[in-house]
C-alpha cells in the first residue's frame, strides 16, 4: 500500500530521496496578500467579508460573548470534560518545569550581566477548525503561554455553520476550562491579519480586538501564508505544515501497532505524511498487509488512503538501524516513534525530530492529547533548527548590563580598540570621554 524506497546498499545523503510533500507557501502568500491588506485598511468589513466567503458564515459581532463560552463549558459532555482536565493537568505539569529563572553572571568584579526572562505581553492563539476540531490544540497553546506568564491571551477559531457562526463548542469549552475569555469567531488568513493589526469587531466600531505581539498555533496553508507575510509585524512560532509521523522499527515491532500509528496521523489530512523506516523486509510486508486491513475499517478511509498512497508517505528500507538513524535524522520528522530493541538508546542518538516517542507503549496519539508533552511541533524538516511550542516560545531574554566606574575603566581600552578597528570612533569616544585620563 505504501510506496517503497530501497536505500539498502547505502546512499551518501538520503535527504533528496525521502518522501516529502512540496507545499508552496510562497504562492499562497501572494494569494492572501490582498486580503491581508484589506484587513489592515478596512478592518471589520474586510474580516467579515472574508469569513462569509471562505467559511460561509460570520457572526455580526466577531468576539464570542462570554456567556456563549460559559454555556459551551456547562453543556460539555462530562467524559470529555474529564479527559480535557486530565490533559490540561499533565500538560501543565510538564510545562511548569520549563519555566526559566533570571540569572546574573558576574563577568568581572563590578561588572554583571543579568538575563531577565520576560513574557510576551499579548498573544493570539490560532485554533484550526477544518477537517477536524481541535480542543486539544487550545490546551497545547494556552498552557505554555500561561505558564510563561503571558498577561493577555486571545484565541481565534473559524466560525462554524452548525454552531450559529461561533467556533466549535468543544473549542470554546476548552477555552473556558483554561480561563480564556477573549475569543474571536474568525479563521483563516483574515484571523491572522485581524490579530496582527487589531480591528473593530462590530459594525459600529464600538468593540475592538487590540493587536497582539505574537501569533502561535497550527493552521492550513492560508493561515501559514498569513503568518509568514506578517512575521515582523508580529512574532510567530514555527510554520506548521501537514502532520508527519516517521517510525524507526525493527523486527521486534508489532506490525499491528505500527500500522495503527501510521494511520493515526494520516487521519489528519490527505497531505499528511506517514513514513516507516526499517531494516526488516518482513516487518515492511506485515505492516503493508495490516494497513490494507485497518484502512478499510477506519472512519476516514478516503483521507487516510490518500495520505498513505501519496508521494509524501512510504516505507524506507535500510541496511540496519544505524542507517535508519541517518535516514530519520535527514528526514527530521515532526513525530518520530522508535519501536526497536533498546528503543531509548536509539532515541537518545536521534538529532533531528520534533518529538520522539519511545517504545511500544508511547504512540503519537498519546502525545497528541495526554502525555504532557506539547503537540505543536515543527514540520517539513524544520525540526533541524526549531523546537515545538514551549514556555520558552513565549519568553524573551533581556540582558541587564550593569558595570561600575572601575569595571568600565578596566575594559575601556579594549572597547576603544574594537571601535577603532570597525571605524566607529564615536563608539570609543562614548567610553573614553568618561575617563579624562584616556583623552
Ligand atoms: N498530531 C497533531 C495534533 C493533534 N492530533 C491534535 C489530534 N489532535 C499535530 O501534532
Ligand atoms: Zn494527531
Amino acid at each position: 500500500m505504501l510506496n517503497r524506497i530501497d536505500l539498502r546498499g547505502g546512499v551518501p545523503d538520503p535527504r533528496d530521496l525521502l518522501p516529502r510533500a512540496q507545499l508552496d507557501v510562497s504562492v499562497a502568500v501572494e494569494q492572501i496578500r490582498p486580503l491581508v491588506t484589506a484587513v489592515r485598511e478596512h478592518g471589520y468589513s474586510a474580516v467579515r467579508e472574508a469569513s462569509e466567503r471562505f467559511d460561509g458564515v460570520a457572526p455580526e459581532v466577531l468576539r464570542v460573548p462570554v456567556e456563549a463560552i460559559a454555556a459551551a463549558e456547562s453543556t460539555l459532555d462530562p467524559q470529555v470534560r474529564a479527559a480535557l482536565l486530565e490533559a490540561i493537568a499533565r500538560v501543565r505539569k510538564v510545562h511548569a518545569d520549563q519555566r526559566r529563572t533570571d540569572h546574573t553572571t558576574t563577568v568581572v568584579p563590578g561588572g554583571t550581566v543579568t538575563e531577565r526572562w520576560v513574557p510576551v505581553d499579548r498573544v493570539g492563539l490560532y485554533v484550526p477548525g477544518g477537517l477536524a476540531m481541535y480542543p486539544s490544540t487550545v490546551v497545547m497553546n494556552v498552557v505554555p503561554a500561561q505558564a510563561a506568564g503571558v498577561r493577555s491571551l486571545v484565541v481565534a477559531s473559524p466560525p462554524q455553520k452548525d454552531n450559529d457562526g461561533l467556533p466549535d463548542a468543544r473549542v470554546l469549552a476548552a477555552c473556558a476550562l483554561l480561563g480564556v475569555d477573549e475569543v474571536y469567531a474568525v479563521g483563516g488568513a483574515q484571523a491572522v491579519a485581524m490579530l496582527a493589526y487589531g480591528c473593530a469587531v462590530d459594525a459600529a466600531g464600538s468593540a475592538h480586538c487590540a493587536p497582539v505581539d505574537m501569533i502561535t498555533g497550527p493552521g492550513n496553508i492560508w493561515v501559514t501564508a498569513a503568518k509568514r507575510l506578517l512575521r515582523g509585524v508580529v512574532g510567530i512560532d514555527a510554520e506548521a505544515g501537514p502532520t508527519e509521523i516517521a517510525i524507526l522499527a525493527d523486527d521486534s515491532a508489532d506490525p499491528v501497532h505500527v500500522a495503527a500509528d501510521l494511520i493515526s496521523q494520516a487521519e489528519h489530512d490527505p497531505l499528511a505524511a506517514s513514513v516507516l523506516v526499517t531494516p526488516s523486509v518482513a516487518l515492511a510486508d506485515a505492516v503493508d498487509r495490516e494497513l490494507v486491513r485497518q484502512v478499510s475499517a477506519t472512519k476516514h478511509t478516503e483521507r487516510v488512503d490518500t495520505a498513505l498512497r501519496g508521494p509524501q508517505s512510504g516505507i524506507v528500507l535500510v541496511d540496519d538501524l544505524a542507517a535508519g538513524l541517518r535516514v530519520v535524522d535527514a528526514y527530521a520528522a515532526e513525530h518520530l516513534e522508535i519501536q526497536t530493541v533498546d528503543a531509548r538508546e536509539w532515541a537518545m542518538r536521534v538529532r533531528n525530530a520534533g518529538a520522539i516517542f519511545v517504545g511500544a507503549y508511547s504512540p503519537v496519539s498519546l502525545g497528541d492529547y495526554c502525555a504532557g508533552s506539547n503537540h505543536v511541533l515543527p514540520t517539513g524538516g524544520c525540526a533541524r533548527h526549531s523546537s515545538g511550542l514551549s514556555v520558552q516560545s513565549f519568553l524573551r531574554g533581556i540582558h541587564l548590563v550593569e558595570y561600575t566606574e572601575a569595571a568600565l575603566r578596566e575594559v575601556a581600552p579594549h572597547v576603544v580598540t574594537l571601535a577603532t578597528v570597525e571605524d566607529l570612533p564615536a563608539h570609543g569616544q562614548a567610553v573614553s570621554l568618561r575617563f579624562p585620563e584616556m583623552s
